[in-house]
């Protein structure tokens, strides 16, 4: 018997729909709607507050992006912060790399994370890996505290910046991110759509100039978020050089990321360089 059952993604004036045969787990925590669902062409979905995070079928492309990018532009990782990443899917890359040491994981939502490690087994399969400490707390109220000097890379894989993710792309939040790195360490973040959310760029972009001297976009895709197109952003108070390519130490076993694409992703499109540049 065919489902009728629908779960869609409203993101401001769109919609995008898809099909789902069961729904595997709902709840609401202190924070949001929990919801996975199995659907018919993406494997299974998790949806936070009706939005959509992580599809089984086409996270790889916005988790090699984010880890495998800043990996790419300064060697020596050995420890990191990340900050959300509840499903797991960022870890999963980061220790893919053996010279990690460390992964401080800072998710406000344990139910995220459990729901995560009980219905999207391939996303969350490193979360227990033992370089892995899990942190159930606010990231803004965890790095006001965290030891000064002290990270090589700090990721936000956060939501969209609204509701509690908000204070994410602020100067203070940037700041403080900016004195847990090491002096050459490097931040790397989720930016949204360059096509659904202009102003959220155009602010993220300038938050960061305010805090960080050094700065890059990329883009990159994951065709479930809004405008399918996504952003990118690393930043750090040292030079950001691009190595070359035979000098990029990247795991082999991802599905989109190869270090070829350092440049290619990197290579601003002309209407991101005018969201950047714009005024307002
Ligand atoms: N509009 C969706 C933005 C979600 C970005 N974070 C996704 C989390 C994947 N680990």
């Amino acid at each position: 018997m065919l489902s009728s059952l629908w779960a869609s993604e409203q993101y401001r004036e769109t919609k995008l729909g898809f099909r789902v045969k069961n729904i595997l787990f709902k709840q609401r925590s202190n924070y949001q709607m929990v919801e996975i669902l199995e659907t018919f062409d993406w494997g299974n979905i998790l949806m936070l507050d009706g939005l959509m995070m992580v599809t089984e079928k086409d996270e790889f492309f916005y988790h090699e992006t984010i880890v495998h990018l800043p990996m790419a532009l300064r060697p020596n990782i050995k420890n990191v912060m990340v900050v959300g990443g509840g499903d797991g899917g960022t870890v999963r890359e980061l220790v893919k790399y053996g010279s990690i040491e460390n992964i401080d994981m800072v998710e406000i939502d344990q139910l995220v994370v459990e729901a995560c490690k009980k219905h999207l087994p391939i996303t969350s399969s490193k979360l227990d890996d033992k370089r892995v400490k899990l942190i159930f707390q606010d990231a803004f109220e965890f790095i006001k505290s965290a030891p000064k000097n002290h990270y090589d890379l700090i990721i936000a894989d956060s939501s969209d910046p609204e509701g509690f993710a908000a204070s994410l792309i602020e100067t203070d939040f940037y700041s403080m991110v900016k004195d847990s790195l090491k002096e050459d360490g490097l931040f790397a973040a989720q930016s949204g759509s360059p096509l659904s959310q202009q102003k959220e760029l155009k602010a993220t972009w300038s938050n960061l100039s305010k805090v960080f001297p050094h700065r890059e976009i990329a883009w990159s895709i994951t065709p479930t978020y809004p405008g399918a197109w996504w952003s990118f952003v690393v930043a750090s108070g040292k030079e950001i050089t691009k190595p070359p390519i035979q000098e990029i130490n990247s795991p082999k076993d991802c599905k989109f990321w190869k270090p070829e694409m350092l440049e290619a992703l990197l290579c601003k499109p002309k209407f991101i360089e005018d969201i950047l540049e714009s005024k307002s």
